[in-house]
């Protein structure tokens, strides 16, 4: 990837935002703390905006970052003085929060895009997608090598430790290549406290996610031959065990892990008359074709949709059009 463009922006710019997509994960959350934290160590100003709040679990990451949520007051004020845009791990604008999105577009100069979902008209003036990325982190990891090594600190590596963590699910996920070992390797040569990450991320659950998990797991269902497993959250399983949504972070992959599974989709009920259909596939299925049919998208093994319908409707729907991308052997 050719960064001079990029460094440029960075050399020749004072204020920035960073921002990412609605439904945070952890490389939504570490690829903006790294950055933010990078353009810091490069003497600039720079704050993280995103539309829902930094969930629980990954707080961890922030480590004293200044972040604000897009409805928070006196937002305009911060980014009226802002030069550049940068927006992570998303490409789609209306994937980064309405808000949000009408904040960087009416206040920045420029809006940079930094992906590795497909995307065909991505976001922005100018956009760096690399889709065999396994995560954004080791996109900025190679910009950050490319403009400065020296000023990646013990908390940048670590942020951006996480993003190939999380996204290439400890190295199990298809998106894991020799790359995504190569910077990992580089980031544990900076002194990262390995272990403490991996407890942070899969060590610190609460009490609500194996309630709600105990919930969902009770409505798993075998279709296909069993080569689809699905689950769903509905609003009373919320109310019932305490939780949210958020407490349910890949309950998805669960049913992908049974033998023979193809497809694994977790439907969550967000209303009564919308339903979030997250799916996860093993070999075959391109998760992101079946996703787009319902408006939605992702990666070929990783994709979700949102469907204006009841959640019982949902899921006949979802699963009749999922049959018709098996294999029958
Ligand atoms: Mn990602």
């Amino acid at each position: 990837m050719d960064w001079s463009y990029l460094k440029h922006i960075i050399q020749n710019n004072d204020a920035f935002v960073v921002t990412s997509h609605i439904g945070l994960d952890g490389d939504a959350v570490g690829s903006a703390v790294a950055l933010d934290s990078y353009l810091k160590r490069c003497g600039k100003k720079s704050v993280i905006i995103t539309q829902d709040p930094i969930p629980e679990v990954l707080r961890f990451i922030v480590n004293g970052n200044e972040t604000y949520t897009a409805d928070q007051k006196n937002l305009a004020e911060i980014i009226k003085k802002c030069d550049v845009a940068f927006v992570v791990d998303v490409s789609k604008y209306d994937h980064v929060g309405e808000t949000a999105w009408q904040l960087i577009q009416a206040f920045s100069k420029h809006v940079v895009c930094i992906d590795h979902h497909r995307c065909d008209e991505p976001l922005g003036d100018y956009a760096y997608i690399d889709t065999t990325a396994s995560s954004v982190g080791i996109l900025l990891y190679d910009l950050f090598t490319a403009y400065d090594p020296s000023l990646i600190d013990i908390p940048i590596a670590s942020a951006l430790y996480t993003t190939i963590l999380t996204d290439t699910g400890n190295f199990k996920f298809s998106n894991t290549n020799p790359h995504a070992y190569k910077v990992a390797g580089e980031l544990l040569q900076k002194n990262i406290n390995h272990s403490a990450i991996c407890q942070a991320i899969h060590e610190n659950y609460s009490w609500s996610r194996f309630g709600l998990l105990h919930e969902t797991l009770g409505t798993l269902t075998k279709e296909a031959d069993g080569k689809i497993a699905w689950m769903k959250i509905t609003q009373a399983a919320l109310e019932k065990t305490h939780a949210t949504f958020e407490d349910s972070d890949g309950f998805v992959d669960i049913p992908r892990t049974i033998s023979h599974v193809e497809v694994s989709i977790l439907f969550r009920e967000i209303d009564n008359q919308t339903t979030r259909a997250t799916f996860r596939s093993k070999n075959y299925v391109e998760v992101n074709k079946l996703a787009g049919g319902f408006g939605g998208g992702g990666h070929a093994r990783a994709a979700g949709a949102t469907l204006n319908c009841p959640i019982d409707e949902a899921v006949i729907k979802v699963i009749n059009q999922t049959k018709g991308f098996l294999h029958y052997a």
